[in-house]
Protein backbone atom coordinates (compact mmCIF):
# COMPACT_ATOMS: atom_id res chain seq x y z
CA UNK A 1 0.00 0.00 0.00
CA UNK A 2 1.32 3.51 -1.03
CA UNK A 3 1.98 5.78 1.80
CA UNK A 4 0.04 9.29 2.93
CA UNK A 5 2.94 11.31 2.75
CA UNK A 6 3.08 15.28 3.92
CA UNK A 7 5.42 17.52 3.08
CA UNK A 8 6.62 20.74 5.37
CA UNK A 9 8.63 23.48 3.20
CA UNK A 10 7.48 22.36 -0.10
CA UNK A 11 7.85 25.53 -1.51
CA UNK A 12 11.71 25.42 -1.00
CA UNK A 13 14.37 24.56 -2.91
CA UNK A 14 14.19 20.77 -2.25
CA UNK A 15 10.56 20.65 -1.35
CA UNK A 16 9.81 22.17 -5.15
CA UNK A 17 11.56 18.85 -6.77
CA UNK A 18 10.96 16.41 -4.18
CA UNK A 19 6.97 16.84 -4.03
CA UNK A 20 7.09 16.12 -7.63
CA UNK A 21 9.66 13.03 -7.57
CA UNK A 22 6.73 11.78 -4.49
CA UNK A 23 3.87 12.37 -6.48
CA UNK A 24 5.26 10.72 -9.21
CA UNK A 25 5.70 8.03 -7.03
CA UNK A 26 2.77 7.89 -5.05
CA UNK A 27 0.05 9.69 -7.12
CA UNK A 28 -0.90 13.50 -6.62
CA UNK A 29 -3.43 12.43 -3.85
CA UNK A 30 -1.06 10.74 -1.61
CA UNK A 31 1.17 13.74 -1.44
CA UNK A 32 0.40 16.86 0.83
CA UNK A 33 2.35 19.86 0.19
CA UNK A 34 2.55 22.13 2.42
CA UNK A 35 4.41 25.80 3.41
CA UNK A 36 3.72 28.88 5.68
CA UNK A 37 4.35 30.90 2.25
CA UNK A 38 2.31 29.71 -0.46
CA UNK A 39 3.07 31.52 -3.76
CA UNK A 40 0.85 31.40 -6.57
CA UNK A 41 2.57 29.90 -9.61
CA UNK A 42 5.67 28.58 -8.08
CA UNK A 43 6.27 25.51 -6.06
CA UNK A 44 5.26 22.08 -7.18
CA UNK A 45 1.42 22.41 -7.80
CA UNK A 46 -1.18 22.50 -4.66
CA UNK A 47 0.42 23.35 -1.53
CA UNK A 48 -1.55 23.60 1.61
CA UNK A 49 -0.65 26.49 4.04
CA UNK A 50 0.89 25.27 7.18
CA UNK A 51 2.61 26.90 9.16
CA UNK A 52 5.11 24.43 11.60
CA UNK A 53 5.98 26.69 14.38
CA UNK A 54 1.93 26.04 15.08
CA UNK A 55 1.39 23.05 17.10
CA UNK A 56 -1.67 22.57 16.52
CA UNK A 57 -2.04 22.96 12.84
CA UNK A 58 0.42 20.66 12.67
CA UNK A 59 -1.58 17.93 14.44
CA UNK A 60 -4.42 18.62 12.96
CA UNK A 61 -3.39 18.63 8.99
CA UNK A 62 -1.65 14.46 10.47
CA UNK A 63 -4.88 13.77 11.39
CA UNK A 64 -6.74 15.82 8.44
CA UNK A 65 -5.06 13.83 5.57
CA UNK A 66 -3.95 10.50 7.91
CA UNK A 67 -0.55 10.81 7.57
CA UNK A 68 2.27 8.05 7.90
CA UNK A 69 5.11 9.44 6.52
CA UNK A 70 6.40 12.89 6.64
CA UNK A 71 9.06 14.79 4.79
CA UNK A 72 9.76 17.70 7.17
CA UNK A 73 11.55 20.20 5.49
CA UNK A 74 10.81 23.75 6.28
CA UNK A 75 14.02 25.54 8.13
CA UNK A 76 15.69 28.66 8.11
CA UNK A 77 19.14 28.25 6.30
CA UNK A 78 22.64 29.51 7.41
CA UNK A 79 23.02 32.54 5.98
CA UNK A 80 19.53 34.06 7.37
CA UNK A 81 20.07 32.21 10.56
CA UNK A 82 23.01 34.26 11.15
CA UNK A 83 20.83 37.93 10.64
CA UNK A 84 17.96 36.31 12.53
CA UNK A 85 19.20 33.55 15.07
CA UNK A 86 15.96 33.65 16.72
CA UNK A 87 13.99 32.94 13.87
CA UNK A 88 16.29 30.35 13.15
CA UNK A 89 15.73 28.75 16.44
CA UNK A 90 11.88 28.80 16.48
CA UNK A 91 11.25 27.20 13.09
CA UNK A 92 14.14 25.04 13.12
CA UNK A 93 13.67 23.70 16.79
CA UNK A 94 9.94 24.33 17.28
CA UNK A 95 9.09 23.12 14.04
CA UNK A 96 11.15 19.60 14.39
CA UNK A 97 9.87 19.06 17.92
CA UNK A 98 6.34 20.02 16.88
CA UNK A 99 6.37 17.68 14.08
CA UNK A 100 7.90 15.20 16.10
CA UNK A 101 5.50 15.21 18.74
CA UNK A 102 2.80 15.57 16.24
CA UNK A 103 4.36 12.58 14.68
CA UNK A 104 4.16 10.66 18.00
CA UNK A 105 0.80 11.27 18.80
CA UNK A 106 -1.14 10.97 15.19
CA UNK A 107 0.77 7.19 14.51
CA UNK A 108 3.13 8.67 12.25
CA UNK A 109 5.39 5.82 11.13
CA UNK A 110 8.61 7.16 9.31
CA UNK A 111 10.33 10.53 8.82
CA UNK A 112 12.32 12.49 6.91
CA UNK A 113 14.59 15.23 8.16
CA UNK A 114 17.18 16.62 7.17
CA UNK A 115 20.51 17.57 8.33
CA UNK A 116 23.72 19.25 6.86
CA UNK A 117 27.04 20.11 6.89
CA UNK A 118 26.56 22.99 8.87
CA UNK A 119 26.44 20.77 11.95
CA UNK A 120 30.64 20.67 11.79
CA UNK A 121 32.79 23.63 13.23
CA UNK A 122 35.94 24.76 12.75
CA UNK A 123 37.37 22.28 15.22
CA UNK A 124 36.24 18.71 12.34
CA UNK A 125 38.80 17.86 9.83
CA UNK A 126 38.84 19.74 7.11
CA UNK A 127 39.30 16.69 4.27
CA UNK A 128 37.25 14.11 4.75
CA UNK A 129 35.30 14.79 7.94
CA UNK A 130 34.50 11.52 9.42
CA UNK A 131 30.69 10.59 10.17
CA UNK A 132 31.56 10.72 14.12
CA UNK A 133 33.98 14.02 13.71
CA UNK A 134 33.16 16.79 16.83
CA UNK A 135 30.24 18.68 16.25
CA UNK A 136 31.13 21.82 17.68
CA UNK A 137 29.39 24.00 15.04
CA UNK A 138 29.70 28.07 15.11
CA UNK A 139 26.54 29.09 13.66
CA UNK A 140 22.95 29.26 15.03
CA UNK A 141 21.66 27.37 12.05
CA UNK A 142 24.22 24.42 12.83
CA UNK A 143 23.30 24.28 16.77
CA UNK A 144 19.89 23.44 15.38
CA UNK A 145 21.04 20.70 13.29
CA UNK A 146 23.14 19.22 15.88
CA UNK A 147 20.28 19.57 18.49
CA UNK A 148 17.89 18.32 15.98
CA UNK A 149 20.19 15.27 15.20
CA UNK A 150 19.76 14.53 18.58
CA UNK A 151 16.08 15.08 19.23
CA UNK A 152 15.70 12.80 16.38
CA UNK A 153 17.42 10.12 18.16
CA UNK A 154 15.81 10.68 20.94
CA UNK A 155 12.25 10.24 19.84
CA UNK A 156 13.08 7.69 17.28
CA UNK A 157 14.31 5.57 20.71
CA UNK A 158 11.26 6.65 22.94
CA UNK A 159 8.91 6.46 20.20
CA UNK A 160 8.29 4.11 17.45
CA UNK A 161 9.20 6.51 14.85
CA UNK A 162 11.54 5.43 12.29
CA UNK A 163 13.17 9.17 12.06
CA UNK A 164 15.96 9.12 8.67
CA UNK A 165 18.09 11.54 7.92
CA UNK A 166 20.83 13.14 5.41
CA UNK A 167 23.59 15.77 6.22
CA UNK A 168 23.13 17.16 2.40
CA UNK A 169 26.43 19.21 1.35
CA UNK A 170 25.13 22.48 -0.43
CA UNK A 171 22.74 21.83 -3.20
CA UNK A 172 22.52 23.02 -6.81
CA UNK A 173 19.33 22.80 -8.65
CA UNK A 174 18.41 24.34 -12.15
CA UNK A 175 14.68 24.29 -11.48
CA UNK A 176 14.06 26.13 -7.97
CA UNK A 177 16.59 28.93 -6.44
CA UNK A 178 18.00 28.26 -2.89
CA UNK A 179 17.17 30.42 -0.53
CA UNK A 180 19.26 32.09 2.58
CA UNK A 181 21.95 29.69 2.09
CA UNK A 182 26.22 29.87 2.55
CA UNK A 183 26.21 27.34 -0.65
CA UNK A 184 23.82 29.50 -2.70
CA UNK A 185 26.31 31.14 -4.92
CA UNK A 186 26.77 27.63 -6.59
CA UNK A 187 23.41 28.06 -7.71
CA UNK A 188 23.17 32.04 -8.17
CA UNK A 189 26.60 31.72 -10.53
CA UNK A 190 24.42 29.88 -13.43
CA UNK A 191 22.07 32.20 -13.36
CA UNK A 192 24.50 35.29 -13.90
CA UNK A 193 26.20 33.10 -16.76
CA UNK A 194 23.82 32.69 -18.50
CA UNK A 195 21.85 35.95 -18.47
CA UNK A 196 24.87 38.51 -18.57
CA UNK A 197 27.96 36.22 -18.47
CA UNK A 198 29.19 38.01 -14.98
CA UNK A 199 28.90 37.04 -11.88
CA UNK A 200 30.25 38.66 -8.46
CA UNK A 201 30.71 35.54 -5.89
CA UNK A 202 30.17 36.15 -2.09
CA UNK A 203 32.70 33.82 -1.07
CA UNK A 204 36.34 33.94 -1.42
CA UNK A 205 38.01 32.12 -4.71
CA UNK A 206 39.72 29.37 -3.34
CA UNK A 207 36.73 28.65 -0.57
CA UNK A 208 36.21 24.70 -1.11
CA UNK A 209 32.65 23.17 -0.01
CA UNK A 210 31.25 19.57 -0.28
CA UNK A 211 28.24 19.95 -2.81
CA UNK A 212 25.48 18.06 -4.66
CA UNK A 213 23.45 18.11 -7.79
CA UNK A 214 19.80 17.86 -6.74
CA UNK A 215 19.57 15.05 -8.80
CA UNK A 216 21.36 12.83 -6.66
CA UNK A 217 20.01 14.08 -3.41
CA UNK A 218 16.71 13.38 -4.38
CA UNK A 219 17.92 10.07 -5.52
CA UNK A 220 19.80 9.53 -2.07
CA UNK A 221 16.53 11.00 -0.60
CA UNK A 222 14.07 8.33 -1.41
CA UNK A 223 16.45 5.80 -1.41
CA UNK A 224 16.97 6.37 2.42
CA UNK A 225 13.30 6.31 2.83
CA UNK A 226 12.84 3.26 1.00
CA UNK A 227 15.71 1.17 2.54
CA UNK A 228 15.15 -1.62 5.09
CA UNK A 229 14.69 -0.21 8.30
CA UNK A 230 17.30 -2.87 9.28
CA UNK A 231 20.04 -1.67 7.64
CA UNK A 232 19.63 2.12 8.83
CA UNK A 233 21.60 2.14 11.44
CA UNK A 234 21.62 5.89 12.27
CA UNK A 235 18.74 8.09 13.26
CA UNK A 236 20.87 11.41 13.71
CA UNK A 237 22.25 12.19 10.44
CA UNK A 238 24.08 10.45 7.67
CA UNK A 239 26.89 11.87 6.19
CA UNK A 240 26.42 12.61 2.01
CA UNK A 241 28.76 13.26 0.09
CA UNK A 242 29.40 13.74 -3.78
CA UNK A 243 31.98 16.32 -4.83
CA UNK A 244 33.97 19.02 -3.34
CA UNK A 245 35.06 22.19 -5.45
CA UNK A 246 35.89 26.25 -5.19
CA UNK A 247 34.06 28.72 -6.79
CA UNK A 248 37.56 29.26 -8.60
CA UNK A 249 36.84 25.37 -9.92
CA UNK A 250 33.23 25.89 -10.44
CA UNK A 251 33.68 29.47 -12.90
CA UNK A 252 36.29 27.77 -14.79
CA UNK A 253 33.92 24.27 -15.51
CA UNK A 254 31.33 27.16 -16.91
CA UNK A 255 34.21 29.48 -18.83
CA UNK A 256 34.91 26.17 -20.90
CA UNK A 257 31.21 26.10 -22.14
CA UNK A 258 30.39 30.02 -21.92
CA UNK A 259 33.53 31.53 -22.90
CA UNK A 260 34.05 34.96 -21.95
CA UNK A 261 32.14 34.47 -18.63
CA UNK A 262 33.60 36.60 -16.19
CA UNK A 263 33.92 36.25 -12.19
CA UNK A 264 34.81 38.72 -9.55
CA UNK A 265 35.00 37.96 -5.90
CA UNK A 266 33.72 40.21 -3.26
CA UNK A 267 33.36 38.36 0.24
CA UNK A 268 31.02 39.17 2.42
CA UNK A 269 29.94 37.60 5.86
CA UNK A 270 29.22 34.00 4.56
CA UNK A 271 32.54 33.60 4.16
CA UNK A 272 33.06 32.79 7.79
CA UNK A 273 30.12 30.63 7.95
CA UNK A 274 31.99 28.61 4.85
CA UNK A 275 35.39 28.86 6.36
CA UNK A 276 33.80 27.00 9.47
CA UNK A 277 32.64 23.91 7.43
CA UNK A 278 34.77 21.37 6.16
CA UNK A 279 35.71 21.08 2.69
CA UNK A 280 34.85 18.09 2.21
CA UNK A 281 32.86 15.01 3.94
CA UNK A 282 33.83 11.27 4.23
CA UNK A 283 30.11 9.11 3.61
CA UNK A 284 31.04 5.68 3.95
CA UNK A 285 28.56 4.60 6.46
CA UNK A 286 26.03 5.93 3.74
CA UNK A 287 27.52 3.68 1.59
CA UNK A 288 27.74 0.68 3.51
CA UNK A 289 24.93 0.44 5.23
CA UNK A 290 22.19 1.58 2.58
CA UNK A 291 24.17 1.53 -1.03
CA UNK A 292 24.39 5.57 -1.49
CA UNK A 293 26.35 5.93 -4.88
CA UNK A 294 26.58 9.65 -6.06
CA UNK A 295 26.11 10.13 -10.16
CA UNK A 296 27.38 13.69 -10.65
CA UNK A 297 30.52 15.44 -10.28
CA UNK A 298 31.82 18.45 -11.43
CA UNK A 299 32.08 18.74 -14.65
CA UNK A 300 28.51 16.73 -15.74
CA UNK A 301 26.38 18.62 -12.81
CA UNK A 302 28.05 21.85 -14.46
CA UNK A 303 27.22 20.35 -18.55
CA UNK A 304 23.57 19.35 -17.14
CA UNK A 305 22.71 22.68 -15.20
CA UNK A 306 23.48 24.99 -17.97
CA UNK A 307 21.66 23.05 -20.11
CA UNK A 308 18.73 22.57 -18.13
CA UNK A 309 18.73 26.60 -17.04
CA UNK A 310 19.57 27.75 -20.63
CA UNK A 311 16.26 25.86 -21.76
CA UNK A 312 14.39 26.95 -19.06
CA UNK A 313 15.76 30.88 -19.00
CA UNK A 314 14.41 30.32 -23.20
CA UNK A 315 11.21 29.67 -22.19
CA UNK A 316 10.56 31.18 -19.32
CA UNK A 317 10.33 34.70 -18.74
CA UNK A 318 10.22 34.71 -14.63
CA UNK A 319 13.11 32.76 -13.99
P1 LIG B 1 14.48 26.64 1.47
O1 LIG B 1 14.87 27.83 2.29
O2 LIG B 1 14.57 26.73 0.00
O3 LIG B 1 12.98 26.22 1.83
C1 LIG B 1 12.51 26.18 3.14
C2 LIG B 1 11.01 26.36 3.09
O4 LIG B 1 10.54 26.40 4.45
C3 LIG B 1 10.57 27.68 2.42
O5 LIG B 1 9.69 27.43 1.35
C4 LIG B 1 9.88 28.45 3.55
O6 LIG B 1 8.74 29.20 3.11
C5 LIG B 1 9.48 27.31 4.49
N1 LIG B 1 9.28 27.79 5.87
C6 LIG B 1 10.01 28.69 6.56
N2 LIG B 1 9.45 28.86 7.76
C7 LIG B 1 8.37 28.05 7.85
C8 LIG B 1 7.40 27.80 8.84
N3 LIG B 1 7.41 28.44 10.02
N4 LIG B 1 6.44 26.88 8.57
C9 LIG B 1 6.40 26.22 7.39
N5 LIG B 1 7.27 26.46 6.39
C10 LIG B 1 8.26 27.36 6.62
O7 LIG B 1 15.30 25.40 2.04
P2 LIG B 1 15.73 24.07 1.29
O8 LIG B 1 17.01 24.35 0.61
O9 LIG B 1 14.59 23.53 0.50
O10 LIG B 1 16.07 23.15 2.55
C11 LIG B 1 15.16 22.21 3.07
C12 LIG B 1 15.84 21.49 4.22
O11 LIG B 1 17.06 20.91 3.77
C13 LIG B 1 16.21 22.38 5.40
O12 LIG B 1 16.09 21.67 6.61
C14 LIG B 1 17.68 22.68 5.16
O13 LIG B 1 18.36 22.97 6.35
C15 LIG B 1 18.13 21.36 4.57
N6 LIG B 1 19.37 21.49 3.78
C16 LIG B 1 19.35 22.18 2.59
C17 LIG B 1 20.53 22.29 1.87
C18 LIG B 1 20.58 23.03 0.56
O14 LIG B 1 21.69 23.24 0.03
N7 LIG B 1 19.44 23.44 -0.02
C19 LIG B 1 21.71 21.73 2.38
C20 LIG B 1 21.69 21.09 3.60
C21 LIG B 1 20.50 20.95 4.29
C1 LIG C 1 23.38 26.45 3.60
O1 LIG C 1 24.32 26.93 2.94
O2 LIG C 1 22.92 26.95 4.63
C2 LIG C 1 22.83 25.11 3.14
C3 LIG C 1 23.50 24.01 3.86
C4 LIG C 1 24.77 23.49 3.36
O3 LIG C 1 23.00 23.53 4.84
N1 LIG C 1 22.97 25.03 1.73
Amino acid sequence: MSPSVLVTGAAGQIGTELVRVLRKKYGTEGVTATDKVVRPGSGPGTIVPLDVTDRASVERAFREHAIDTVYHLAAVLSALGEENPDLAWDVNMKGLKNVLDSSAATGVRRLFWPSSIGVFGPDAPKMLAPQDAPLNPTTMYGVTKVAGELLCRYYSLKHDLDVRSLRYPGLISSEAKPGGGTTDYAVEIFYSALKSRAYTCFLRQDTALPMMYMPDALRATVQLMEADRSSVKLHGGYNLSAMSFTPAELSSEIQKRIPGFSVAYAPDQRQKIADSWPMSIDDSAARRDWGWKPEYDLPSMAADMLARLGSRLQTQKDV
